[in-house]
């Protein structure tokens, strides 16, 4: 049977249900549920929440019943593909079945491996009608956006990295240091710009940067937006010879949600003082200190770095996501660059993937915020 008039509609508000419980999903992707009658009354609906447990459908399915409607005949709009293993819960395809669900539309398969292709096929083989959007519609790339962190690293098993640099129209990050005259921040983009800044950092698990940044720039690298979230935003510095201040707004600020990664001969004596002041170290190598990332269940990292970091994740392809913000200024070739080791951010961005073009108000301008897949 082909899409029926309100299946777009009500597969989006499934989409807005997910997106607006995004913080509260990871470790898990955020999904969210709509069930209908077959003549589009909504009976339930729900998102899941990690802690919580249950899972969007079951969440709707909980909340239909709990008004007392019958779900019978029914049809579940889900963001996300049901999923057909016990995990930390029963698999939803076999909840939706036993509910009596007769028709089921879904946005997006799975990309957990485990489950890919087995919730659809399960509802299928139950006599359940399903309709997938197709991978290039609208819908269809909101829902894997969406989840493009969760999908990444259930897949490469360390977190999703998003770089994120804001630049001058010659592309480069800063001022020469030289002429700045004070520690405080020199700004490119507007306010509008940098209030989109804080939505990044809203939906990753985790932020990182360089102790270059950390001495240059002094900054607390915290989630400004004010929203809720699950865990609070790790706050993580590449500080090889552990050389974070004591006096350092990180350390100051720092609650449980302070990371440093140290190489192996970093001073003891270094750890000792931060480690008192509230920070956490990990020592290792780079992909050593990825893959703990991963099993302290963060699945995405948001890079807002200098040259050195930046040149490094991009070297060793360990970068997946870049987002640029360009603002009007030129800041000249004396500047800091975009990366070490001379990669250009216009060569850069003429390879990204399923690019995006975005525009903010600033001043009598605008800035221009360019997105894309490394791979
Ligand atoms: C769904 N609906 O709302 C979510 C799903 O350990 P568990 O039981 O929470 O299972 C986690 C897996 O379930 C996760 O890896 C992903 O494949 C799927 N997530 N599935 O049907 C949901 N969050
Ligand atoms: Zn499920």
């Amino acid at each position: 049977m082909p899409w029926l008039p309100d299946d777009e509609r009500f597969l989006h508000h499934a989409l807005t249900l997910a997106a607006d419980a995004a913080a509260f999903a990871s470790p898990n992707p955020a999904v969210g549920c709509v069930l209908t009658t077959a003549s589009g009354q909504v009976l339930g609906e729900g998102a899941h929440h990690y802690d919580q447990r249950d899972h969007a459908e079951i969440a709707a399915l909980k909340q239909a019943a709990a008004l007392g409607r019958s779900v019978q005949g029914a049809t579940a709009y889900v963001t996300l593909e049901p999923c057909s293993i016990t995990g930390r819960t029963g698999p939803c395809a076999d909840a939706l079945i036993s509910a009596g669900i007769a028709r089921c539309v879904i946005a997006t398969a799975d990309p957990n491996p485990a489950v890919h292709g087995n919730g659809i096929a399960k509802l299928r083989a139950a006599g359940i009608e399903v309709e997938v959007a197709t991978p290039t519609s609208p819908l269809g790339q909101q829902a894997r956006r969406l989840n493009d962190a969760f999908a990444f690293s259930i897949v490469h098993g360390r977190p999703f990295v998003t770089l994120k640099a804001a630049l001058s129209t010659d592309g480069k990050l800063a001022p020469p240091p030289a002429s700045r005259m004070s520690t405080a921040p020199h700004w490119l983009t507007g306010e509008a710009a940098r209030a989109d800044v804080q939505q990044l950092r809203h939906a990753s698990d985790a932020i990182l940067t360089g102790i270059g940044t950390v001495l240059a720039d002094n900054p607390s690298l915290t989630d400004r937006t004010g929203l809720p979230r699950r865990r609070p935003l790790l706050r993580i510095v590449l500080d090889s010879q552990l050389r974070t201040p004591l006096d350092s707004q990180l350390i100051r600020t720092a609650s449980d949600d302070l990371l440093l990664l140290a190489s192996h001969d970093a001073p003891q004596a270094n750890e000792q003082q931060l480690l008192a002041a509230g920070a956490q170290i990990f020592r290792g190598t780079f992909a050593e200190a990825l893959q703990h990332l991963h099993t302290l269940g963060l699945r995405s990292l948001l890079i807002e770095a200098g040259p050195t970091v930046n040149g490094a994740f991009l070297n060793l392809q360990l970068a997946d996501k870049l987002v640029l913000y360009f603002a009007e200024s030129e800041l000249g070739p004396q500047a800091v660059p975009f990366a070490a080791n001379g990669l250009s951010p216009f060569a850069l961005q003429e390879t990204l993937t399923s690019p995006t073009r975005t525009t903010f108000p600033h001043g009598n301008g605008e800035d221009i915020r360019i997105t894309g897949y490394l791979h």
